[in-house]
């Protein structure tokens, strides 16, 4: 009997069990979380023209660079990927912390197997709270992110502002690489070469083009119109594959406000160090006289040239003001751009850096640490028997350990003939302790495995990393972590004393950055809080062994991330310089790592596996994720 008193009390439930929550929901997370934007990228081969010849690469919707994803800090994002190329990619969302949600990180085989050709995924890009800034999304496969990479902008959250006045504009640059020839066939051929000397960009790109200094170059060089009595937001990213740049704008210097997506204490500069994967936002002010001024970009030479040889051209791109004036014969040059081998500019543009630290933007630098690691980053050689015979090849090291991936590394064919496990025994320490910066030094060779480091839930870490000059031919090492961004507390010269260096650290205002540069000749100390889930483990419908072994052995199965550490030179990233970091739950759900996805990619060739279908694997997962 349906009574008017119970239609009625029905009714008051429906509001409020149902609507009154979702109204409050709604508005908190308007309020809280921002919008929600959903992209599509679709990857495949179009043809380009550039230093006199075209080829047909891959690119995200035909882009050179790619998609600029705009948002607000706060938003979340949905980027459906569809693969129409002939090959296997994942993208990562660089610098993007994607909290407790390493699943759609999206390193090649770390996190994810490929997109295959003709499939679709769709990557959930969860921005840490304070992120506000420039970041960028790249390929994390193979090289493809030589092409497939765009930037991230992200403003501030509707109704705030900047912490400096706002800007009358802003723009955009992207420093990439320029390949000659079919970029797989490079590759194949780079992986085939035991010296590694052959394949290294041919030149650098500022927006897609290299500028007037190259031959073709002049007809299509980017240009930037600008008002005089301006200030302009910048918005700078390196995305070149085994380079460090010097920039420069003629005539204008450069006020830096933030790298890496945080905002930073405004520095006056005339010129900027910038390593691959590292973002710039700088104001500049269009007070000159009206004309046309390069703004270039050359290589910051760290190797020995006698070695690997360097690319010596110089990009450029014109700042242009707009206006009636007789237009010059050509575009006056930055004077102050560093020449390739100034490695005391490039040391000194480092130790410029402060983060902001206002209330708004706070530091939080870990000062009760629980975790220590000392790690050396070294260039060296590994041997290994290939067909029966020994093999001697180049490659690099943190701590002595040559990771080995399955997929990215150089040692894949090594790798096929054993049955690799991960191991969770990443040392703390260098095996031996000696000059590193010197001139004379241990046997170059280095140990093969799969070691990555498990840390705790909130643990206060602190890593300082040593360069060294095994072989004699260490270049800086830009290292980047997935995951975080971590405080530089310290940088100098030399070997690293641990006695006395840690007295000179900056732990008030020290810059917060997700890649920073391992300086030839010296060291660098990082902060940060391991609050961000990542566990590592690859579990199947009724196995569960080593990840490496399923990798190699079974094509059905899925695994979660751990967060990757790397260099992010290409060259060194192939020849083994990264590890991961395991970091276990929390002990409750918001401090946990978020259920996975419905869909991954399969590690199978055809298709997308459907995790839904995997029930015991789920409840596995989340045995294995309570501690
Ligand atoms: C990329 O191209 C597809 C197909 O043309 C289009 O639907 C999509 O909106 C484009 N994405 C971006 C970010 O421009
Ligand atoms: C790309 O250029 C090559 C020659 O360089 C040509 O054979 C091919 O048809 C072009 N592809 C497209 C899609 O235009
Ligand atoms: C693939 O794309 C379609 C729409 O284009 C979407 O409905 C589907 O969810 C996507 N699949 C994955 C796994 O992201
Ligand atoms: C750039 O800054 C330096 C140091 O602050 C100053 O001496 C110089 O005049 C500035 N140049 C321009 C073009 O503003
Ligand atoms: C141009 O602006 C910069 C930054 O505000 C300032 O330091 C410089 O003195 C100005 N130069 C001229 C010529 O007005
Ligand atoms: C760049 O290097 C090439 C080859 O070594 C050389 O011929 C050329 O003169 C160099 N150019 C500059 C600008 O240094
Ligand atoms: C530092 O951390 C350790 C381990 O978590 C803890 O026992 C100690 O009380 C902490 N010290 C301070 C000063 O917070
Ligand atoms: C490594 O292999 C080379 C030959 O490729 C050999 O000369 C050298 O002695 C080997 N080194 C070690 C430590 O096995
Ligand atoms: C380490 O080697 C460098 C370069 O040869 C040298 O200048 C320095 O004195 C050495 N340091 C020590 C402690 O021997
Ligand atoms: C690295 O390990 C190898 C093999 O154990 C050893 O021969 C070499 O001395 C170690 N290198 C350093 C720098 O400790
Ligand atoms: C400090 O450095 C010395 C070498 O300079 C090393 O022997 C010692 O183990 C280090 N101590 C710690 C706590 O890392
Ligand atoms: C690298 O190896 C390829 C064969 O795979 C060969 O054609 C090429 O000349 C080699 N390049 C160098 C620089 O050794
Ligand atoms: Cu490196």
């Amino acid at each position: 009997m349906k009574s008017k008193e119970m239609m009625g009390m029905k009714k008051m439930r429906f509001l409020f069990e149902v609507l009154v929550p979702a109204l409050l929901t709604g508005m908190l997370a308007s309020m809280a979380e921002g919008r929600t934007h959903y992209y599509d990228f679709v990857l495949k081969e179009t043809n380009f023209t550039r230093l006199c010849s075209t080829k047909s690469m891959t690119t995200v919707n035909d882009s050179f660079p790619g998609p600029v994803i705009r948002i607000h800090r706060g938003d979340l994002v949905y980027v459906n990927v569809h693969n129409q190329d002939d090959f296997g990619v994942t993208i990562h969302w660089h610098g993007v912390k994607q909290t407790r949600n390493p699943w759609s990180d999206g390193p090649d085989h770390i996190t994810q197997c490929r997109i295959q050709p003709g499939t679709n995924f769709t990557y959930k890009v969860i921005f840490g709270e304070d992120q506000e800034g420039t970041l960028w999304w790249h390929a994390h496969s193979d090289w493809t992110r030589a092409t497939v990479h765009g930037a991230i902008v992200i403003l501030p959250t509707q109704g705030t502002t900047y912490p400096f006045p706002k800007p009358d504009g802003e723009h955009l640059l992207v420093l990439a690489s320029w390949f000659a020839g079919d970029f797989n066939e490079e590759y194949e051929e780079y992986l085939s070469n035991q010296t590694g000397t052959s394949f290294d960009d041919i030149a650098f790109t500022i927006n897609g083009e290299p500028g007037d200094l190259v031959a073709c170059g002049g007809e299509t060089t980017h240009r930037w119109l600008v008002d005089y009595g301006k200030t302009y937001l910048l918005r700078i990213v390196n995305v070149v594959v085994n380079s460090e740049l010097f920039f420069a704008i003629s005539e204008h210097n450069l006020t830096i406000v933030g790298t890496d997506g945080t905002y930073t204490k405004p520095r006056v500069t005339s010129y900027i160090m910038i390593a691959p994967g590292q973002t710039m936002d700088v104001l500049i002010t269009t007070n000159q006289s009206l004309g046309h001024y390069y703004m270039a970009a050359r290589q910051f030479v760290t190797f020995d040239p006698s070695i690997t040889g360097f690319n010596n051209m110089t990009a450029t791109a014109i700042l242009q003001y707009r206006g009636n004036y007789p237009p010059p014969d050509v575009p006056s040059f930055p004077i102050n751009l560093p020449l390739f081998h100034d490695l005391d500019s490039g040391l000194g543009f480092l130790s410029l850096l402060r983060s902001l630290a206002t209330p708004e933007h706070p530091v939080n630098v870990p000062l009760n640490i629980t975790t220590r690691m000392f790690v050396t980053a070294s260039i060296n050689k590994v041997n290994y028997t290939f067909e029966g015979t020994e093999v001697s090849h180049f490659a690099a090291s943190l701590n002595n350990i040559t990771f080995m991936d399955p997929t990215s590394s150089i040692l894949l064919a090594y790798y096929r003939h054993t049955s690799g496990v991960y191991t969770t025994d990443f040392p703390d320490y260098p095996p031996s302790y000696y000059n590193f910066t010197g001139d004379t030094y241990p046997p170059p060779m280095s140990v093969l495995a799969t070691k990555v480091k498990v840390l705790n839930y909130n643990e206060s870490v602190e890593i300082v990393v040593q360069w060294t000059n095994l072989l004699g031919q260490g270049a800086d090492h830009p290292l980047h972590l997935h995951g975080y961004t971590f405080y530089v507390v310290g940088m100098g010269r030399g070997n690293f004393n641990n006695e006395t260096d840690p007295k000179g650290y900056n732990l008030v205002d020290p810059p917060e950055r997700n890649t920073i540069t391992v300086p030839k000749n010296g060291w660098v100390a990082l902060r940060f809080l391991a609050n961000n889930p990542g566990t590592y483990e690859c579990f199947l419908r009724d196995h569960f062994q080593g990840c490496r072994n399923l990798f190699i052995n079974h094509s059905q199965f899925f695994f979660t991330g751990v967060w990757l550490w790397h260099c992010h030179f290409d060259r060194h990233l192939i020849w083994g310089m990264d590890t991961a970091f395991i970091v276990k739950n929390g002990e409750t759900p918001e401090t946990s790592i978020l259920p996975p996805p419905a869909y991954m990619p399969s590690c199978a060739v055809q298709s997308l596996i459907r995790l839904e279908d995997f029930q015991d694997s789920v409840e596995l997962f989340n045995e294995i994720n309570v501690n």
